[in-house]
C-alpha cells in the first residue's frame, strides 16, 4: 500500500465514526439518509383450531441496501402461552436462525401446525392490495388482545381488553422508515409507539442510571462488557432486554393508575434499544424477534409472570443475608484473620469473609498461593471461621491459565472444553497471562468445572463462589477475521457508548462454542452459563444450598446466582445510583443483589462510608468491597462508621427472618426483595419517580441519606401511617402521599414500616446463626381498618430446596386485629412440626397503630388466651402527638409452630 492510500485510509477511518455518529444520532430518523427498510406486507393469516394462536406470512415490500440483504419472507407466530402471557415470534420462513437453545431457557415450543385452509383467516391473492382489515387474536380468558395490521405495512399491536389501553404498537408511520419492521441477517429493527405522557418504563439493563424510571432520549445497549459500573449509561456486565411499563391513568378514566405490563425480547444478540418517550425501538444484530408480553396488571404480577417464564430466583442460604467483607488486595492469611478479629472486637457483625484473586497461586483458579495463603493455614482459617459460625467465599475467574504444569489446564485440554477459534483453542489474556476459556455450552465443561470445584472444596471448604470477569473480560482484543461480518457486523451497536467494536476486550465473535454456536450469538449468555455450571457444581461438592455471586448475567440468571453491581466508585453519585440498579435486578428476577458498600474504586471517606453502610445494610446482598489501590474501608476503621454500622446492621439482623421470608417469596413467586415504592403503592403516580427510597418487601421503607453533609432527608411517604423501626412511638401519618423531612443524624438511617404489616423479627447478634437462636418478636402495625398481616418462612437455611416437598420447613401467616378495646394476633401454621422441633418461640408482641381507646387503664387489660408466666409484662404507651397507642407484651413463650 502506498503512503498516499495509507493516509486516505486513515482519513476514512477517522471520518467513519463521524459519519456513523451523524447517522445514528437521531433516535429513529433515517429519512434524510435513505430508508433502512420498507417494511413487509401481510400475505396470509391462519388461526389454529384452538384459536389461541395464529400464524402470518409476511413478504418484503422492497429491498433496501443498508446493513445487508433483507430476508424476503417472514413467518409470524403469535400464541397465548398462558392467559397472562402472549408470545409473538417472527423469523425467516425459509431458514433456521439462531435462537437461544431450549435447554438454556426452557420454553414452549412453537406450534407451527394445525393451520389448515379451513382456519385461514385471510389470504392475499396475487396482485391484490394489501390486507385491508386488521386481524385480531384473543381468548376470552386473557386480558390481552393481539392485532395484526397491514397498512401502510405490517405491524402489530397489543391491547389490554379491559381498559382499551394500547400497550405496544409497531404500526409503522409511513413517513418514518425507522418505524418499519426491518429483518436482515444481522440487523433486525422493530419499533413500538408509547403514550409518552402515561408510560413509565423500568428495566432494560444492565446500565448504571441516575434515575430508576428511564428518561427519554437514550440508547440502551446490550452487549456484556467489563466496563466499570461507575460509568453511567453504557452497557455493563449483563443483558436484560426486559422492561415493565407502569401506566398513569388515562384522561377518560378507563385506565387506572398503576396498570402495568411487561415486555421481553428474548434475544441473546447484541442490540441497541432506543427509548425516546413516545417510542421504543429495538435494533438487534442477530437472532429472531421473540416477544413476550406479560399482562400484569400489577407490577408484582408482571414479575411473577416474567419469572414463571425465565425461572424463579434461586433460594439463597440464610447466612448470605448476613454482612460480608471483601477487598481486592488482602495480602495474606494473617491479614484476613486480623480483619475477622477486628470486626469481633468492634462488635460489628461479620458473617462472611471473602478473598479476591490474591489468594491464588499466580492467579490460577483452584490453587492457593503457597507463601501467603498456604493450604494448611488457609484450612485452619476457614475451620476457625466455621467454628465462629462464619463463612468464607473466594473468587474464581473463567480464564484457565495455559500452563502445562497446571493440572486444571491439563484436565481442561483432555476434556476438550475450551472455546475455539480457527480450529484451535482461543487464546485470551487475563490475570494469569495466557488463558483458555471453558465453554459452558459444552456439557463436558460442566463435568470439568464440577470436578475442579469438588477438588478445590476438598482442599478448602469454601461456602460459596464468586465468579468474576465472565462477560467474558479479556485484556486483549484479537484481530478480526478479514471480511468477517461476525467480527465486524454491518450495524455497529453502541458498545461502551462509543460504538466500539464488539470484539474489543472480549472473546472475538468468530470464536466457536459447542456444536458450532458462535460467540457472536452466545456472547451475552456466558456469565449465565457459568453461573448455572457453578451452582450445580457447588451442590454436588457440598450437598447444600449453593451461593454463587456472578458479575455477568442474562435473562434467567436469577435461577442460579446472586449479583453485585460491579465496579462502582466511592462517590456520592454512585451511592445514589446503586438504588436504581438494585431495583432493576429485582425486576430481572435476580433479587439477591447489592452494590460494593463504601465504593469499590477511589478512596472512600468516613462520611460516605457511614452513609453507605446505612443504605447497604438494607441491600438484599450486603458486602463491603474495595479496590487494591484504595484506602482500607472495613467498617471498624472509623469510629462513626462503626457506630452507624452497628445500628444499621443491628436492625438488618433483627429483620433477618423478614429478609429470609422475602427470599422464599421471591423463590416461589419471583417478587423482588427490594422493591420500588410503586410495587405497594401503584395507585400513587408520584411513586413512579421515587428512586432515592425503596421498600423491603411490602411494607418496610428505607429512606437513606444520599447527600454529602446532609443530616436530614426529604422522604416521600405514600398515604397511611408509617412507624419508625428505631422508635415505635414515632409515626408519620399522611392521608395522601407527601414529602416529609426526617432527621437523619450521622448514626441514623430512617426505616419505617407501613400500617397493616406484621414483621416477625429476632434479636440482633454477631452472626446469623446466633441471631437464629433468639426469641421471635412480632411487630404488629395495625392499619386504619384495624387489620394487619404478615408471613414467616423458616427452614434450616441451607437445605438445597427451599420449601420443597417433604422438606423441613414451616410457614406461618399472622393476622392482627384491633376492634373496640381488643387487639389480637393469631397465626396459621403450615408444617408446624419443624418450628416446634426447633423450639422457636415468640417472646414479645408489640402492637402499633392502636386508636385512642382506653389503653391508659392497665387494669382493663385481659390477655385472653395468652399463657402468662412470671416474666410476662405488659407495657402500654400512648404517643400523644401522633395519636397512636403502642402496646408491648414481653416475657412470652408462644411456640411458633402452633396456631
Ligand atoms: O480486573 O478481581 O469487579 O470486584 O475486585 C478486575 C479483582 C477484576 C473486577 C471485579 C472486582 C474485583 C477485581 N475484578
Amino acid at each position: 500500500m502506498t503512503g498516499k492510500s495509507h493516509r486516505l485510509l486513515l482519513l476514512l477511518l477517522l471520518l467513519l465514526p463521524l459519519f456513523l455518529l451523524s447517522f445514528f444520532s437521531g433516535s429513529y430518523g433515517y429519512s434524510a439518509e435513505g430508508a433502512v427498510g420498507y417494511g413487509y406486507s401481510v400475505q396470509s393469516i391462519y388461526s389454529n383450531p384452538t384459536k389461541s394462536s395464529l400464524t402470518a406470512d409476511l413478504r418484503l415490500i422492497q429491498n433496501s441496501s443498508l446493513f445487508g440483504t433483507d430476508v424476503q419472507s417472514l413467518n409470524l407466530l403469535a400464541s397465548f402461552e398462558t392467559n397472562e402471557r402472549l408470545r409473538v415470534h417472527i423469523t425467516d420462513s425459509n431458514q433456521q436462525r439462531w435462537e437461544i437453545p431450549q435447554e438454556i431457557i426452557p420454553r414452549q415450543s412453537l406450534l407451527y401446525h394445525g393451520y389448515t385452509p379451513e382456519n385461514r383467516l385471510y389470504r392475499l391473492a396475487n396482485n391484490q392490495l394489501p390486507l385491508q382489515d386488521n386481524h385480531s387474536l384473543s381468548i376470552p380468558e386473557s386480558d390481552l388482545i393481539l392485532t395484526l395490521h397491514s397498512k401502510p405495512s405490517f405491524g402489530f399491536s397489543v391491547t389490554r381488553r379491559s381498559t382499551g389501553d394500547v400497550l405496544f404498537s409497531t404500526l409503522p408511520e409511513e413517513s418514518n422508515s425507522g418505524t418499519m419492521l426491518v429483518f436482515k441477517d444481522q440487523y433486525i429493527q422493530i419499533s413500538s409507539s408509547l403514550p409518552a405522557d402515561r408510560s413509565s418504563i423500568y428495566g432494560l439493563g444492565e446500565h448504571t442510571k441516575n434515575t430508576f424510571r428511564l428518561s427519554p432520549n437514550q440508547t440502551l445497549t446490550m452487549w456484556n462488557a467489563d466496563i466499570a459500573s461507575a460509568n453511567p449509561d453504557v452497557n455493563l456486565y449483563g443483558s436484560h432486554p426486559f422492561y415493565i411499563d407502569v401506566r398513569s391513568p388515562s384522561s377518560d378514566g378507563k385506565v387506572p393508575a398503576g396498570s402495568t405490563h411487561g415486555v421481553l425480547l428474548l434475544n441473546s444478540n447484541g442490540m441497541d434499544v432506543i427509548y425516546n418517550g413516545s417510542r421504543i425501538t429495538y435494533k438487534a444484530i442477530g437472532g429472531v424477534l421473540d416477544f413476550y408480553f406479560f399482562v400484569g396488571p400489577t407490577p408484582e404480577s408482571v414479575i411473577q409472570q416474567y419469572t414463571e417464564l425465565i425461572g424463579r430466583p434461586a433460594p439463597m442460604p440464610y447466612w448470605s443475608f448476613g454482612f460480608h467483607q471483601c477487598r481486592y488486595g488482602y495480602k495474606n492469611v494473617s491479614e484476613l484473620e486480623g480483619v475477622v478479629a477486628s470486626y469481633a472486637k468492634a462488635g460489628i457483625p461479620l458473617e462472611v469473609m471473602w478473598t479476591d484473586i490474591d489468594y491464588m497461586d499466580a492467579y490460577k483458579d483452584f490453587t492457593l498461593d503457597p507463601i501467603n495463603f498456604p493450604p494448611d493455614k488457609m484450612k485452619q482459617f476457614v475451620d476457625q471461621l466455621h467454628q465462629n459460625g462464619q463463612k468464607y467465599v473466594v473468587i474464581v475467574d473463567p480464564g484457565i491459565s495455559m500452563n502445562n504444569t497446571y493440572a486444571t489446564y491439563i484436565r481442561g485440554m483432555q476434556a476438550n472444553i475450551f472455546i475455539m477459534r480457527n480450529d484451535t483453542q482461543y487464546l485470551g489474556d487475563v490475570w494469569p497471562g495466557n488463558v483458555y476459556f471453558p465453554d459452558f455450552l459444552n456439557p463436558a465443561a460442566d463435568t470439568f468445572w464440577a470436578g475442579e470445584i469438588a477438588a478445590f472444596h476438598q482442599l478448602l471448604p469454601v461456602d460459596g463462589l464468586w465468579i468474576d470477569m465472565n462477560e467474558i473480560s479479556n485484556f486483549i482484543s484479537s484481530a478480526s477475521f478479514p471480511n468477517s461480518t461476525l467480527d465486524d457486523p454491518p450495524y455497529t451497536i453502541n458498545n461502551a457508548g462509543t460504538r466500539r467494536p464488539i470484539n474489543e476486550k472480549t472473546v472475538p465473535a468468530t470464536s466457536l462454542h459447542f456444536s458450532n454456536i458462535t460467540e457472536y450469538n452466545a456472547h451475552n449468555m456466558y456469565g449465565f452459563l457459568e453461573s448455572r455450571s457453578t451452582n450445580a457444581a457447588l451442590i454436588k461438592a457440598r450437598g447444600k444450598r449453593p451461593f454463587v455471586l456472578s458479575r455477568s448475567t442474562f435473562v434467567g440468571s436469577g435461577k442460579y446466582t446472586a449479583h453485585w453491581t460491579g465496579d462502582n466508585a466511592a462517590t456520592w453519585n454512585d451511592l445514589a445510583y446503586s438504588i436504581p440498579t438494585v431495583l432493576n435486578f429485582g425486576l430481572f428476577g435476580i433479587p439477591m443483589v447489592g452494590a460494593d458498600i463504601c465504593g469499590f474504586s477511589q478512596n472512600t471517606t468516613e462520611e460516605l462510608c457511614r452513609r453507605w453502610i446505612q443504605l447497604g445494610a438494607f441491600y438484599p446482598f450486603a458486602r463491603d468491597h474495595s479496590d487494591k489501590q484504595t484506602i482500607h474501608q472495613e467498617l471498624y476503621i472509623w469510629e462513626s462508621v462503626t457506630t452507624a454500622a452497628k445500628k444499621a446492621l443491628g436492625l438488618r439482623y433483627r429483620l433477618l427472618p423478614y429478609f429470609y421470608t422475602l427470599m422464599h417469596e421471591a423463590h416461589t413467586t419471583g417478587t423482588p426483595i427490594a422493591r420500588p415504592l410503586f410495587f405497594s403503592f401503584s395507585e400513587d403516580v408520584k411513586t413512579y419517580e421515587i428512586d432515592s427510597q425503596f421498600l423491603i418487601g411490602k411494607g418496610v421503607m428505607v429512606s437513606p441519606v444520599l447527600k454529602q453533609g446532609a443530616v436530614s432527608v426529604n422522604a416521600y411517604f405514600p398515604a397511611g401511617n408509617w412507624f419508625d423501626l428505631y422508635n415505635y412511638s414515632q409515626s408519620v401519618s399522611v392521608t395522601s402521599g407527601q414529602y416529609i423531612t426526617l432527621e437523619a443524624p450521622a448514626d441514623h438511617i430512617n426505616v419505617h414500616v407501613h400500617e397493616g404489616n406484621i414483621l416477625a423479627m429476632q434479636e440482633e447478634a454477631m452472626t446469623t446463626q446466633a441471631a437464629r437462636k433468639t426469641g421471635f418478636q412480632l411487630l404488629v402495625a395495625i392499619d386504619g381498618s384495624g387489620k394487619s398481616t404478615g408471613e414467616l418462612f423458616l427452614d434450616d437455611g441451607e437445605e438445597v430446596e427451599m420449601g420443597g416437598e417433604g422438606g423441613k420447613w414451616s410457614f406461618i401467616r399472622f393476622y392482627g386485629e384491633a376492634a373496640g378495646n381488643e387487639v389480637s394476633v393469631r397465626s396459621e401454621v403450615v408444617n408446624g412440626e419443624y418450628a416446634v422441633s426447633e423450639k422457636w418461640v415468640v417472646t414479645k408482641v408489640t402492637f402499633m397503630g392502636l386508636k385512642q381507646i382506653n389503653w391508659f387503664n392497665r387494669y382493663q387489660l385481659d390477655l385472653k388466651g395468652v399463657k402468662l408466666n412470671e416474666n410476662t409484662t405488659v407495657r402500654v404507651s400512648f404517643d400523644k402527638k401522633g395519636g397512636f397507642g403502642t402496646a408491648g407484651i414481653t416475657g412470652l413463650s408462644l411456640p411458633l409452630g402452633k396456631n
